[in-house]
């Protein structure tokens, strides 16, 4: 972040060229024109002028236009004093991400690189044919799973903590165990706090807190409310849709540190209380009295406490130490690599996840040993809505605007749509047709990859929405359209993301909703998590077999987790909202993603788990990680029995 303003320039503070500003623009997550670049780059400060316009730009701007450079503004605010500059812009003696992965220490350095390794890796290959052309079925291709209970026997409570003599190296603390000490691993780099409930002293956290502050610290926010209930938008009609979760006009995140306090206890709250259900925990404070750790007849007794998992380490033997962490306090509890199960199931932990962990304490009160994990998951019993009727089609990545956008093919799959399509089969399936859901990236926006521009044939954002808007103007107008943002779309970068904004929606026709990303949605009796799937890069780089060649077994670990987004601070940007819009509940019938342009379709205890590919060519950064997208297939969803028909456009 903001490397470009740092860039080895304090020597020449205030020089910067078009280059500088159009990066720390984009770092931010806005655009800008270039009459605003050009106004910037002349002013007499345009660094400080630039520090100062994102942090008083009212988030709901996306592209940075000459009328937001409000110099009177900047010129009042130097008079001042500093105070901009120091509140907006991480301190410059603070180490980038990329200088604090040097200063980690080997072992840290290993596990980034492994993570960086898996987007490289060579081979993803479609997993359906080519050449397939017309519907095909899916089968299930994953049976149903049981409970992740796993447990373990001949635990022995009875030794010390210290009796682990192995040295700890691992995800988050070079110097365990005390878990609040400072992070250091890069994957913790822009992890907000180390204590989730605001246990530690907030000053030691603050230096995080502002770091989300230069993010989203606009009270300016035309989306802020507190006051503002979220309702059930309900949409009626021939083919009705009701939105039941959505962050659009709810948004109240303002940076300050209470809010992140906030966010983590809704957060472990809610996914405690899935746990909960099935397991009796006690506070991990009260795991600090003696008398619970002894039974009544001197032996050791089996406790359990849920926490969220604010670090994971492992020691020189081998063995994995958790520090799990409640409203009450943290603890630490040691998986032992014996416990074949039991470990694999801890190495396939994520930072920030909330779990149920049972097993025995040492007797000096400092470690627990482990015999059960448990992960919040879906219980067996979750029954498929029924009762619907008709078919949904789900799409998304779009790109509208790419050079690499698909456009014969999509005007096949409107074609399709119209019921226009050559074969009989088809037409029969677009005419039950009643609902099209597009999981964002519906155009490829501007400065959202570094060289994109490259790679545009339209180069001004809102002609790419005038163009995709001409383009859904052909969808029949019965047919309800529900379209959701991702990351190429015009809106705050930091998910949970509003819909998109009026003067973009303005242009499209009436049978068009946006909604979020993520959002729920109910259609006509049948439950829907929309969620572009941003985090599927997380889950791909961090979970042991989870690969873009299978994007629904990303999906797969969210549900298990019944969170969209587990680890803070990773490639997903979260904006520390009240309520956690993240979490999976209630269990929906569908869980839509996209974002990584692969196809791929799985069941999971009644969860249809669907990633639809994309309408792009292999794109030159693909091309470089031999990431091989999918283009112009589209699942299409039986509303009243969840089969699945795969159509090919291409
Ligand atoms: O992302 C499509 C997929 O490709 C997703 O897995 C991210 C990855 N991707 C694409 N371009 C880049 C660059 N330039 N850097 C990092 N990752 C990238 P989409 O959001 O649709 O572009
Ligand atoms: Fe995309
Ligand atoms: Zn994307």
């Amino acid at each position: 972040m903001l490397v470009a303003i740092k860039s080895g320039r304090e020597s020449q503070v205030g020089i910067m060229n078009e280059i500088d500003i159009v990066r720390a623009v984009i770092e931010e997550g806005y655009q800008i024109s270039p009459q605003a670049v050009e106004l910037i780059k002349l002013s007499n400060s345009p660094e400080n002028l630039l520090k100062y316009i994102l942090a008083t730009i009212d988030d709901c701007v996306f592209v940075i236009e000459p009328e937001h450079v409000d110099l009177q503004g900047f010129e009042a605010s130097t008079t001042v004093s500093g105070r901009v500059a120091n509140n907006v812009f991480t301190p410059v003696s603070e180490p980038t991400s990329e200088q604090t992965l040097k200063s980690a220490n080997p072992d840290t350095m290993k596990v980034f690189d492994s993570a960086l390794d898996v987007s490289e890796e060579p081979g993803l290959i479609p997993s359906v044919e080519p050449e397939v052309v017309s519907a095909v079925e899916v089968s299930d291709s994953n049976p149903e799973i049981e409970l992740e209970i796993l447990s373990s026997q001949g635990s022995n409570s009875d030794f010390d903590s210290d009796s682990i003599h192995d040295t700890v190296h691992g995800a988050a603390h070079s110097s365990f165990p005390n878990p609040l000490s400072p992070s250091v691993s890069p994957k913790n780099v822009e992890r907000p706090a180390s204590s989730f409930f605001g246990n530690t002293n907030p000053s030691s956290a603050s230096k995080n807190a502002l770091r989300i502050d230069s993010l989203f610290s606009n009270q300016k926010n035309s989306f802020s409310s507190s006051s503002r209930d979220e309702g059930v938008r309900y949409l009626p009609g021939r083919n009705p849709v009701a939105v039941l979760s959505d962050i659009t006009g709810h948004s109240t995140c303002v940076g300050e540190y209470i809010q992140f306090v906030q966010y983590f206890r809704d957060r472990y709250s809610r996914l405690s209380e899935i746990l909960r259900g099935r397991m009796n925990a006690r506070p991990i404070e009260s795991l600090k009295r003696r008398s619970f750790r002894r039974g009544s007849d001197g032996g050791t007794e089996e406790l359990s406490i849920i926490g969220m998992v604010s670090d994971i380490n492992t020691t020189t033997n081998g063995h994995k130490i958790l520090s799990l962490e409640d409203p009450t306090g943290s603890f630490s509890v040691l998986i032992r690599n014996s416990d074949k199960e039991l470990f694999e199931l801890a190495s396939r932990l994520l930072l920030d996840e909330v779990i149920g962990v049972t097993g025995s304490v040492t007797n000096d009160g400092n470690l627990m040993l482990a015999t059960k994990l448990l992960q919040p998951d879906v219980p067996n019993s979750v029954q498929r809505r029924t009762g619907s009727h008709g078919k949904v089609v789900l799409i998304s990545d779009v790109h509208v605007g790419s050079s690499q956008f698909l456009e014969d093919s999509w005007l096949d799959f409107l074609d399709f749509l119209k019921g226009e399509s050559d074969s009989e089969e088809m037409q029969e399936i677009a005419a039950q047709v009643r609902y099209l859901v597009v999981a964002g990236d519906l155009v490829d926006g501007i400065g959202i990859y570094p060289d994109q521009e490259m790679e545009l044939d339209i180069l001004d954002v809102y002609e790419q929405y005038r163009k995709a808007a001409e383009y859904f103007r052909e969808v029949p107008e019965h047919i309800h359209v529900i379209i959701s943002p991702g990351n190429h779309d015009a809106v705050r970068q930091a998910e949970p993301q509003p819909a998109l904004p009026e003067r973009i929606c303005a242009d499209f026709p009436e049978n068009v909703t946006f909604v979020g990303n993520p959002a729920l949605v109910d259609l006509d009796g049948v439950q829907i998590l929309i969620y572009h799937g941003r985090s599927i890069d997380d889950l791909v780089a961090s979970v042991p077999g989870v690969s873009y060649q299978e994007p629904a077994g990303a999906v797969l670990e969210m549900l298990k987790r019944r969170h969209l987004a587990p680890t803070y601070g990773s490639r997903v940007s979260i904006s520390p909202e009240k309520k956690d819009y993240f979490i999976i509940d209630p269990v929906p019938d569908i869980i839509h993603t996209g974002h990584v342009h692969t196809l791929g379709v799985q069941r999971y205890k009644n969860v249809l788990l669907v990633n639809s590919g994309t309408w792009q060519a292999q794109t030159e950064f693909q091309k470089r990680v031999n990431l091989m997208p999918m283009p112009a297939r589209v699942p299409v969803v039986d509303l009243a029995d969840f089969d699945v028909k795969i159509l090919a456009f291409d």
